[in-house]
């Protein structure tokens, strides 16, 4: 690297808060790509997904997280939880994010996880959606006699400028020690996650609100295969696993018009992600139960 090690900073920034803040969101404008799922939908992030940024003589090492799970108590809600845990135990920062001008009793579990000790910025997210920007001087007055949060940071996860800003804010949070990752490095996770991730995504986006949350991806097949006319040739088999026939049906769609676009929509995004030529072959299957069997949370994937 061109920045001498002796100047360099680096640290871990958790990215916490109830489903649906915008975490994912803030995570891939940070990283400046795509590497987290998003989407309407609760539970749509299931992992601790690490997203790296060099920018200049700083790394910021970032940990997304799943939504802290207030409701139903399956195995797949307690491995949740348990990973949003880990990830808050030792990190430099954290990015309690929640919609501004809202704080719900949703809000109120996450934040009484915290350890005390660790600095947090209060991330009042969605900045575009508050209509009436005075009203957010007396909230933020509220939320800093809930908790000492270091600095309050309004923004939108979705402007360009919010988000150069909120690098700046996080800086001076990191220690001074030499980088853990390659400078062009942007996560820790593998391309076959990645490309697991990819089809759920799809699948969550196509399906409405009507396919319960308990639908998940196996990648059953991801080869790199030698190719003459592509650079990189990679063949890949997805397994859709769902609770009910019913559902089975419903993700097929009317001759399975609906697991094409799935298919389609997921393989032009991992040509991108990958650099490479994708074949994606996309099946569903029925297990019924498993996000209350934890042997089987566990053989899907989940810590
Ligand atoms: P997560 O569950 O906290 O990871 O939330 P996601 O990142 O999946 O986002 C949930 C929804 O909020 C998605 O539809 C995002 O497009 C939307 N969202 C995220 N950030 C913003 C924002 O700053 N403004 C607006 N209007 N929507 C946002
Ligand atoms: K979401
Ligand atoms: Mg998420």
């Amino acid at each position: 690297p061109s920045v001498p090690v002796e100047g360099q900073r680096c640290g871990v920034i958790a990215i916490v808060g109830k489903p649906n803040v915008g975490k994912s969101t803030l995570m891939n404008a940070l990283v400046g790509q795509k590497i987290s799922i998003t989407s309407r939908k609760a539970q749509t992030t299931r992992h601790r997904i690490t997203g790296i940024r060099t920018l200049g003589a700083t790394q910021f090492v970032f940990v997304d997280t799943p939504g802290f799970q207030t409701k139903h108590s399956t195995a797949l809600n307690k491995s949740l939880n348990k990973t949003v845990m880990g990830a808050i135990g030792d990190v430099d920062l954290i990015l309690f994010v929640v919609e501004a001008g809202n704080f719900t009793l949703a809000d109120a579990k996450v934040l009484s996880l915290f350890k005390s000790g660790i600095p947090t910025l209060l991330v009042a997210n969605k900045l575009d959606m508050v209509n009436r920007r005075a009203e957010l001087a007396p909230w933020l007055k509220s939320m800093q006699e809930r908790h000492p949060f270091a600095e309050f940071v309004p923004m939108s996860a979705k402007n360009k400028g919010d988000i150069e800003r909120l690098f700046g804010i996080c800086e001076k949070y990191l220690p001074e020690q030499p980088w853990w990752y390659s400078e062009d490095e942007l996560t820790d996770r593998s391309e076959k996650f990645l490309a697991g991730e990819t089809v759920r995504e799809k699948l969550f986006r196509f399906t409405g609100d009507e396919l319960p949350y308990t639908s998940t991806v196996v990648i059953d097949k991801f080869d790199e295969e030698p190719s003459k006319t592509h650079k990189r040739f990679v063949r890949v088999a997805a397994t859709i696993v769902v609770e009910r026939d019913g559902h089975k049906a419903m993700v097929i769609g009317e001759k399975g018009e609906r697991l094409k676009r799935i298919s389609t929509d997921a393989r032009q995004e991992l040509e991108k992600l990958l650099d490479a030529k994708v074949f994606l072959e996309v099946w569903v299957k029925v297990r019924s139960g498993w996000a209350d069997d934890e042997a089987r949370v566990r053989s899907f994937g989940y810590e």
